[in-house]
């Protein structure tokens, strides 16, 4: 199968060419996205081994396969709105266990979608304990639509809702779902494939609901170079910006990834990005609040 060869949603997965990575060449995402690694990453962690059926709310990642008949995915793909995508997943995946046809059911989402829009419904899939892996590749804004603030978008980043830059900071997603008790949710840094595919296999493999958090870059809302993405994130995991860690049922955290909680990263990491330039946020604006997170996050995996 080639790239832009029609793709019928849904199609027998014996009929599917598994050499297919989930996104394929010719997408429409722009040069340097983030969620196309967050892609490359699932896909290499499937293999051969896991079939993947995709449940997308609005977001860019639905624009992302071009004009129907063709798809640049390469795996069956289901448009949902944005209140629909667990509760969608939940029902593909009953048939999917029930005629046991080996298909993992994920949600890809934007943040948008899963800490705003899709909120309610994907909080009663995790509460249900689905058996859905659900991955938020978190823009920290609404890049489909030009870029509007959303609860993920940090302090002091411009949008075009916050044009002088947010005032408060991001939403804890990860403390959010770790206090459904589900059975795994992690954070996926771009900047550590090693960690990143082990983590997507781990999902994969697992039974109810898996959540998955990837900070992805946006180089048209973050207005930085579509070359530096991976490297923003190896700024920002270094500055503890953005920690990497899992949660498993809910109480036993596990911090993956040691940052040097260094300030010339952060100070690196907003440097990069046009949007933080505005408010002029500084590293002292955002140093406070990273700590107490880290203090918390430390108690919270400490082995009793
Ligand atoms: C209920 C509803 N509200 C608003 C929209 C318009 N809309 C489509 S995509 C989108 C932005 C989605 O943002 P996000 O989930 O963060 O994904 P991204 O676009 O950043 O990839 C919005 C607001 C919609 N389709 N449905
Ligand atoms: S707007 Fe941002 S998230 Fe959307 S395709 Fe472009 S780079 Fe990716």
């Amino acid at each position: 199968m080639t790239a832009n060869e029609p793709v019928m949603a849904g199609l027998p997965h014996s009929e599917q060419d598994r050499s297919d990575p989930v996104l394929r060449a010719g997408n429409t995402n722009c040069g340097g996205c983030g969620m196309s690694n967050g892609h490359l990453f699932m896909s290499r962690a499937a293999g051969n081994d896991y079939q993947i059926q995709m449940v997308i709310p609005a977001c860019c990642g639905i624009v992302t396969p071009g004009q129907f008949p063709y798809s640049n995915y390469g795996v069956p793909v289901v448009a949902s709105t944005f209140g629909g995508a667990a509760a969608v997943a939940c029902g593909l995946s009953e048939v999917a266990n029930q005629n046991d046809d080996g298909y993992r059911v994920v949600v890809w989402a934007g943040d948008g979608g899963t800490y705003d829009i899709g909120f309610a419904t994907m909080s009663a899939s995790a509460e249900r304990n689905d058996d859905i892996m659900y991955v938020c590749y978190d823009n920290e804004i609404y890049g489909n639509t030009g870029g509007q603030r959303s609860s993920a978008t940090p302090k002091g980043a411009s949008t075009t809702t916050t044009p002088k830059g947010k005032d408060v900071g991001k939403k804890d997603i990860m403390g959010i779902l770790g206090a459904h008790g589900i059975p795994y949710a992690t954070t996926i840094s771009l900047a550590h494939p090693e960690d990143a595919i082990r983590k997507f296999k781990k999902a994969l493999g697992m039974k109810g609901f898996r959540f998955v958090h990837i900070l992805a870059p946006c180089p048209t809302g973050w207005k930085s170079e579509p070359g530096e993405g991976i490297e923003i994130v190896r700024l920002g995991v270094k500055a503890g910006l953005f920690p990497i860690f899992e949660i498993e049922d809910g109480f036993k955290y596990t911090i993956n990834v040691e940052p040097e909680m260094c300030d010339e990263s952060l100070g690196d990491y907003l440097s990069k990005q046009g949007r933080f330039r505005k408010s002029g946020v500084t590293v002292a604006d955002l140093r406070e609040s990273i700590d107490r997170y880290w203090r918390r996050l430390r108690l919270l995996s400490r082995d009793e």
